[in-house]
């Protein structure tokens, strides 16, 4: 396995063990909002502040000394570490969990908590505070509103290219703690199974998607037995 070409893609799941909630359990409350409310950019042209709050209680979640990487995401810093093929790490999270655990090359397609991006230029800029509607960038003149750098229903994750190219070379596909019914991450399976990988489901439990393999628990136990 470790000379293989791999790409793992996370969700929600494996951060729920450090402290994070996911997506759809709870009826689809996520915070007691259903997340097509607040992550969409209808949602925040009809009421921005409440989609800038949305955010910046996450954020401030996420800074909480007690929200750290847990088992799963240090056992897949280390499959990268022992892995002498390509290895990627797509994640659909928007924390910065995989990054503390210390795996390099990652894509979070659908953007990043600690961001902002510029309404005017698109430029992206690194924040640790709250974000609202009185925030200007700084590479626009007259200086430009921000919003959070996260891809919302209807916008495109990022780099899709680079990710597709990675599914078509791989060996090995490894979905973790994702529900797989968000598009177009829900299809990652289907395209690196028809490039030739082997793929596998590691998750609470067994999911509507298609995998050669599964192995279901909690990700700070399935990961790292997986990977051992
Ligand atoms: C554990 C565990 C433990 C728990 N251990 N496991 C109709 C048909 C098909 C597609 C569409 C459609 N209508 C619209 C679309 C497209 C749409 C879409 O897919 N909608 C669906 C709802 C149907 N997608 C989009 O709009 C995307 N863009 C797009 O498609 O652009 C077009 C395009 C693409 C590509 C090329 C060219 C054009 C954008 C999607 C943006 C998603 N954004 C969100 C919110 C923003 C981020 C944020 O605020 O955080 O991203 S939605 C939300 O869902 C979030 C997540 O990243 C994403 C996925 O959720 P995830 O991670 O799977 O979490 P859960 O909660 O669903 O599942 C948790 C799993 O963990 C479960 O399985 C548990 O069992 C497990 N688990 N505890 C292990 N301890």
């Amino acid at each position: 396995m470790l000379s293989d070409s791999i790409v793992v893609l996370t969700g929600a799941g494996i951060s729920a063990e450090s402290g994070l909630r996911t997506f759809r359990d709870n009826n689809g409350l996520w915070e007691q909002h259903r997340v097509e409310e607040v992550a969409t950019p209808e949602a925040f042209e009809s009421n921005p502040e409440r989609v800038y709050r949305f955010y910046n209680d996450r954020r401030a979640q996420l800074a909480e000394p007690a929200i750290q990487p847990n088992p799963a995401h240090l056992a897949l810093a280390e499959l990268e570490k022992a892995c002498s093929g390509e290895f990627l790490l797509v994640t659909q999270n928007v924390d910065d969990l995989h990054q503390r655990a210390g795996t390099r090359n990652i894509i979070p397609m659908h953007g990043q908590l600690r961001q902002a991006r510029c309404l005017r230029s698109g430029e992206v800029t690194e924040i640790v505070t709250d974000l609202d509607a009185s925030n200007r960038c700084d590479c626009c003149q007259p200086p430009a509103p921000m919003r959070p750098n996260i891809v919302w229903f209807g916008e495109i994750p990022l780099q899709m290219d680079r990710i597709q190219q990675a599914l078509c070379q791989a060996d090995l596909f490894i979905a973790i703690g994702t529900s797989g019914q968000v598009y177009p991450a829900a299809g990652f399976a289907a395209l690196a199974a028809e490039c030739g990988a082997h793929t596998v489901e590691l998750n609470l439990e067994k999911t509507g998607g298609t995998f050669e393999q599964g192995f279901y628990g909690k990700a700070t136990e399935v990961v790292p037995d997986f990977i051992n």
